[in-house]
């Protein structure tokens, strides 16, 4: 999705030349962007937006994107946002080691939109059994910059379902049900995804595409958060597997060391009190 240069009010950035990622390292939906980036060699320059830090609610990046959030995509002044939209609009630019075929144009579409849809589930699992509660205090929503970004000159309403979520995280963290309907929804994807991979090497079939990348990192973050993706996904596992043998996945889903130890011992404190992954994951 690009924004008209009128929805932009940090101007400097209009300015900026080639490719700029404006992306956190551990932010799902900006290590998607970034693998795709790799995979195609397309030369970019990286800025961090700390999320942890509540970054994205900076005026300065909410004078970029209308949403608060990360990725977004600066190419030759022209601003997209949308992880998904932004993979789309590369590849239209950068045609070799094509990623989406040519023939499959409009599948890769509805399958993105189907992961994009996911996304509420894979957050909600994250801040459920991977990211104790006390970690996320600085991702409070900041208020709405005077100087905000609009969508195509107006506002947007996916902003204010953001800051409900987190205003919702702040009161009642991620609620047993919602908990309990994202893994129902995450289990039923992967079960698909399995039996297609009992047949093929990738999701598309034989060849690497974007399919491919953006299930590498939902597979990633579930199995952060303890999912047994070996035991009830083994065809998945093999391919995710295969993927992570590639540098150009595998060093963009990094985690500090100390970070997997709080996931550790977080994981520990959760399976004591019986309120780890596996006492909500559907039979
Ligand atoms: N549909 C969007 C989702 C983007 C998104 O939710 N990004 C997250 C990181 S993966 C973010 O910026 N979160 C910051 C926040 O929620 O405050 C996309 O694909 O780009």
């Amino acid at each position: 999705m690009k924004l008209l240069d009128s929805d932009i009010k940090t101007r400097e950035i209009l300015g900026w030349k080639g490719i700029h990622l404006l992306n956190y390292q551990f932010s799902a939906c900006s290590m998607k962007t970034r693998i795709y980036l790799n995979l195609k060699n397309i030369p970019f320059k990286s800025h961090q937006i700390n999320l942890s830090a509540g970054e994205n609610f900076s005026p300065w990046f909410q004078g970029i994107n209308p949403r608060s959030l990360v990725p977004v995509l600066i190419h030759d002044g022209d601003v997209h946002i949308e992880s998904n939209d932004i993979l789309q609009y590369l590849e239209g630019c950068f045609k070799n080691n094509p990623l989406i075929p040519a023939d499959k144009q409009t599948q890769v579409s509805e399958l993105l939109s189907f992961e994009d849809d996911l996304h509420i589930d894979i957050r909600n699992i994250t801040f459920r059994f991977m990211v104790p509660k006390l970690l996320n205090k600085g991702k409070k929503a900041k208020p709405k910059s005077n100087d905000k970004a609009t969508l195509h000159g107006e506002v947007d309403p996916l902003d204010d379902a953001n800051r409900k979520f987190w205003q919702e995280y702040e009161e009642f963290g991620i609620k047993d049900e919602d908990v309990k309907e994202s893994l129902i929804k995450m289990n039923n994807a992967l079960k698909n995804i399995d039996s297609i991979l009992n047949e093929n090497d990738y999701i598309l079939g034989s060849n690497l595409s974007v399919i491919d990348i953006a299930w590498f990192i939902y597979v990633t973050r579930i199995q952060h958060a303890n999912y047994p993706v070996q035991d009830r996904h083994p065809n998945v596992h093999e391919w995710y597997i295969g993927l992570y043998k590639n540098k150009k996945f595998k060093d963009e889903v990094q985690i500090p060391s100390i970070m997997k130890l709080i996931i550790y011992l977080y994981a520990l404190v959760l399976k004591i009190k019986g309120r780890g992954i596996t006492n909500f994951l559907p039979k």
